[in-house]
């Protein structure tokens, strides 16, 4: 697919560099088209050029706005050779091959940086250039694009090295290269544009205005596609620490999408309650029994249509928004009984599998934590073992302790969260934290089960857990004092598993 240039046109604001590529073209007689100004340059190399509006039988409009931006032209560059109906239009409209376009873009940034007015500014935005390049990079099979001056070597190294020709792998490289040209182009009028004025105003057409951010003296704005992973049944508008809750609700549900019924509560993005059970209603009541108190004001989520028994329940708790993959509709009716409460319906569509926040002055972009622990990967390392029930709620324990700010200490039995210790500084707290909060709502730890999102520097988060009646344990692994918990467990009967996969979040 070794291609002939036999025709080119030169485009170019700043003629610069142009003359040997020109000369070049002329030793192996390509027929050059070219715009005003071009067209003046390679004339006085003493070059012969045809001015495009010899070829399009149309002058330069419109102050120059209009000069190739003509079927003549386009069609020059964008038909197929091998394509037998573009051929037969080739000839029914006598339109000119071109094989090899070149251009230099009006000078945008340039003219905006030299403090320029808007009107000067605006005539700097390049159209016909633009589209040139995009057209010829589109057709890179069968047509030539430099579109840069910083691609003039490079296309003469390969021009001249190929006898006048250009191979397909040559052609893909410029038109990617132009491509790269023609998107920072975009995105430097995109800039000039964006004002923070005019984004958020045109936010309000693409994007949502929030009633404020996170505290009323904020603005807020969220953008995104909410209608494609909500359908909205009833409620006031979703806020911006709503959106937050309902962030971190469909993540740590996604965790029990095949479980049994599972209903968790959220408050300031971390599970206050949470239980997996046979039916959603005692799903509710058991995650709601792990902290009425925080349960107040929170997000509801649930894996199971909520049936009217379950909405029965719900209904006497102020909450701000349920989150369920379906509703009976006596669900719906109850639940709309008050008049605020947000109820939506959870489609069933991908999450996103990247995380972007700002950072300093730039963003921080990485994968999801996409692993869920699972028995296969769990590793005795003490002399008890788990029971079959306890392992169960490991790695029940494990999954909300990932969705939850670390560090954190998670407390579970039988399928139910018991109490959670939540973005402490230290681990120690965590677990005390954790601890208060489940004798405060009246449970026995006696038989419940320990995770912790890292590993425990110290053997003080194991004494302590054990004193307050803990028999296991889940935890990363991996500090070089580990030997001193696993110690201790062994002398006090507690089962330990390592998973070796660390839960931050922050
Ligand atoms: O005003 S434009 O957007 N309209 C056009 O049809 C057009 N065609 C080429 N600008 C257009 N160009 C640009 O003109 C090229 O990108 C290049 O920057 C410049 C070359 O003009 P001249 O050859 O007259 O110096």
């Amino acid at each position: 697919s070794s291609k002939k240039i036999t025709s080119a046109l030169i485009s170019v604001f700043d003629k610069e560099g142009l003359e040997p590529i020109v000369k070049e073209l002329y030793k192996n007689s390509v027929t050059i088209y070219s715009t005003g100004g071009t067209e003046t340059f390679i004339k006085n190399l003493g070059i012969p050029v045809v001015a495009v509006e010899d070829v399009t039988s149309y002058p330069s409009i419109l102050g120059g706005r209009v000069k190739t931006l003509h079927p003549k032209v386009f069609g020059g560059i964008l038909n197929r050779q091998d394509n037998e109906q573009d051929v037969a239009q080739m000839q029914e409209f006598d339109i000119p091959q071109i094989d090899l376009v070149i251009v230099d873009l009006y000078p945008f940034e340039k003219t905006v940086a030299s403090g320029a007015g808007e009107a000067d500014i605006i005539e700097k935005i390049d159209i016909g250039g633009i589209s040139l390049i995009r057209a010829a990079a589109k057709n890179f099979k069968d047509t030539v694009i430099v579109a840069s001056v910083e691609d003039y070597a490079t296309f003469l190294d390969f021009y001249t090295n190929n006898n006048g020709s250009t191979t397909i792998e040559e052609r893909r490289l410029l038109a990617t290269r132009a491509f790269h040209v023609s998107s920072n182009y975009d995105t430097a009028i995109f800039n000039y544009f964006n004002t923070e004025e005019t984004y958020y105003k045109a936010s309000e057409a693409n994007g949502q205005v929030l009633r404020y951010g996170e505290n009323p003296h904020q603005k807020g704005y969220f953008f995104g596609g909410l209608d494609t992973m909500f359908t909205k049944l009833h409620g006031k508008e979703l806020s911006y620490n709503n959106l937050l809750d309902v962030d971190a609700a469909v993540n740590l549900i996604a965790e029990f999408k095949n479980d049994k019924p599972t209903f968790a509560i959220l408050k300031h993005n971390n599970a206050c309650g949470l239980a997996t059970r046979d039916t959603v209603k005692q799903a509710y009541l058991d995650a709601l029994a792990g902290d009425p108190t925080s349960a107040f004001g929170g997000v509801l989520i649930t894996n199971t249509k909520i049936d009217k028994a379950a909405a029965e329940e719900i209904n006497k708790l102020f909450c701000e928004v349920v989150i369920a993959p379906a509703y009976n509709d006596d669900a719906v009716t109850i639940l709309q009984e008050k008049k605020n409460r947000i109820i939506l319906i959870q489609n069933e569509v991908a999450l996103p599998q990247k995380q972007v926040r700002t950072c300093l002055n730039g963003i921080l972009v990485q994968d999801k934590d996409n692993v869920t622990d699972s028995k296969d990967i769990l590793k005795t390392v003490t002399v008890t073992s788990p029971t079959e029930q306890e392992v169960e709620d490991l790695l029940f324990a494990s999954k909300i302790c990932k969705h939850t700010k670390s560090n954190t200490i998670v407390f579970a039995k039988n399928g139910q969260l018991i109490a959670s210790g939540t973005g402490q500084t230290s681990r120690v707290d965590a677990l005390k934290q954790a601890i208060e909060k489940a004798n405060s709502f009246g449970f026995s730890l006696e038989g419940a089960v320990m995770a912790s999102d890292a590993f425990f520097p110290f053997p003080d988060c194991v004494e302590i857990a054990k004193e307050a009646g803990i028999t296991a344990v889940i935890q990363p692994g991996g500090s070089i004092k580990d030997e001193l918990s696993i110690n201790y467990c062994n002398q006090n009967n507690v089962a330990m598993v390592f998973t070796g996969i660390r839960h931050f979040k922050h």
